[in-house]
């Protein structure tokens, strides 16, 4: 029988509420962004496609806006036969026979996904279901690659221009724009096109939030053929040129750099074969596939009255084992402009504060905290570093910090010991009333 009691235990025992509280600043933050998914023609044809959409339109209801960019090698294979090299990376001149194969494809590939995407999923509610509605058009305008090396590339082509205008009306209406491989010239001729290059070029043009491509692998890989989780711009560059990465894997790392470089915020590299990656990606901490930003994807800011309960969530538990001095809401709503926060992506990972004793010319190095999650990455450090530049900043000439459990890391950083005489007079009487007997360290600045 499902009782209520039953409820309770079901709740208490999973990690649906744990999960679903992480979900909410990501849903929050990607309310009204755009997002571009490249969707690999394997996937469309896999077994999972049905998953994908329902996790689209759940996408969509919550307010993202989305653009879809398919393959269809996958479907050209399926129609032409097996031992056809047909994917534009085998075979990139497209003959009049071949250009009427990519026309074929792409349509089978846009019928199929608009009615995977237009099924109800089991989990929504008939009459709930968002209504959404699919814009196709003339969207891309092309021109042809033309000889290349002596070879008439025929009617492969690349993207001339993006009519992101069009695409943004569709948007602005609630639409998923659906885009297809193939570009139309001035004089009314079409062009085959590579999924990367539309990617591109779609996704610079409306400066999309995020390109995500869904393909068959779990992300890209490194020398060891390991999953890499975070790549920034930098790092990139720097795979690239040392020329370890195979074509595929090349060309989307050439592509992510250059539309980071052009506005767009992430890159993101998923298998759309494995259940609820795209979910995993945009609403877990941890992610699922590869990441890539233009710069490091960690910054460290001053802090805001949003970040307090994120901060007091922090403190809790440091306070209840006596690590830190208890901050309640009312103090931290006093005292947040000498807060800094360390965020990455949308969750705040540490924090730390500088408070400053203008009569003797210090400051006191206080409330630092790092999560257990991002510990020993050196997020302790940057923020340690932080706090002494502010303090530079402000021409102080010394900093303190008090601890009672963390002294060797602040004398492994160029802190010494110091006594209670060398505090601030004002921390001098705190120190005495909070009878904590913390010890007491001391940077020259
Ligand atoms: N002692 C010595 N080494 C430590 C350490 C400790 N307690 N904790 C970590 N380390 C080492 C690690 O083993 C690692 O070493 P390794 O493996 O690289 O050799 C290294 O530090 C990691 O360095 P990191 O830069 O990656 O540092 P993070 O792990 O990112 O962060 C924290 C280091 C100490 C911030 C982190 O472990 C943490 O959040 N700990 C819990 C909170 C804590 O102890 N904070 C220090 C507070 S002192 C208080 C206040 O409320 O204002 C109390 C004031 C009073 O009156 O008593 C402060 C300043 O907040 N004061």
């Amino acid at each position: 029988m499902n009782t209520r009691a039953g409820n309770q235990e079901f709740f208490h025992n999973n990690r649906f509420i744990h999960d679903f509280r992480q979900a909410s600043p990501y849903i929050h933050h990607f309310n009204g962004k755009t997002l571009v998914l490249a969707i690999s023609s394997h996937v469309l044809v896999s077994d999972k496609l049905a998953a994908l959409a329902a996790d689209i339109l759940l996408l969509t209801s919550l307010g993202m806006r989305l653009v879809i960019i398919h393959g269809c090698s996958q479907y050209i294979q399926a129609i032409a036969g097996r031992s056809t090299a047909i994917s534009i990376d085998e075979n990139p001149i497209t003959d009049e026979a071949a250009l009427e194969l990519v026309k074929q494809a792409s349509g089978i590939a846009r019928f199929n996904l608009e009615a995977a995407l237009s099924m109800i999923p089991t989990q929504i509610m008939e009459h709930s279901t968002p209504n959404i509605r699919i814009a196709g058009g003339n969207f891309l305008r092309a021109k042809p690659l033309g000889v290349i090396n002596g070879i008439d590339m025929c009617y492969s082509g690349c993207v001339r221009k993006v009519d992101a205008t069009a695409i943004e009306e569709r948007l602005a209406h609630n639409q998923l724009v659906l885009i297809s491989p193939i570009g139309h010239s001035l004089s009314g001729q079409c062009y085959r096109l590579q999924v990367n290059e539309v990617a591109q070029a779609v996704s610079e043009a409306i400066s999309a939030e995020k390109l995500i491509f869904l393909g068959t692998q779990q992300g890209l890989l490194d020398e060891q053929q390991q999953t890499i989780s975070k790549l920034n711009c930098i790092e990139i560059r720097q795979l690239l040129a040392r020329n370890i990465t195979d074509k595929r894997q090349t060309e989307l790392l050439q592509t992510a750099a250059h539309v980071l470089e052009h506005g767009v915020q992430r890159v993101h590299v998923l298998s759309g074969l494995q259940d609820g990656s795209l979910l995993q990606e945009l609403f877990t901490r941890e992610g699922s596939g590869t990441a890539m930003a233009k710069a490091p994807f960690m910054r460290i800011r001053p802090a805001e009255n949003k970040d307090i309960g994120e901060i007091l969530q922090l403190i809790a538990p440091l306070e209840a084992t006596g690590v830190l001095l208890p901050r309640d809401s009312e103090y931290m709503e006093n005292h947040i402009h000498e807060f800094s926060v360390l965020e990455q992506d949308c969750y705040v990972y540490g924090c730390v504060a500088l408070h400053v004793y203008p009569e003797e010319n210090a400051g006191e190095l206080a409330c630092l905290i790092v999560s257990p999650d991002a510990r020993a990455r050196g997020y302790g450090e940057l923020l340690l570093a932080h706090v002494i530049k502010q303090a530079q900043e402000l021409q102080l000439q010394a900093l303190f910090a008090l601890s009672t459990h963390t002294g060797d890391w602040f004398v492994e950083r160029g802190f010494s010991s110091a006594t209670l005489a060398q505090l601030p007079a004002e921390r001098q009487q705190q120190y005495t009333s909070n009878k904590r007997r913390s010890k007491i360290f001391r940077r020259q600045l």
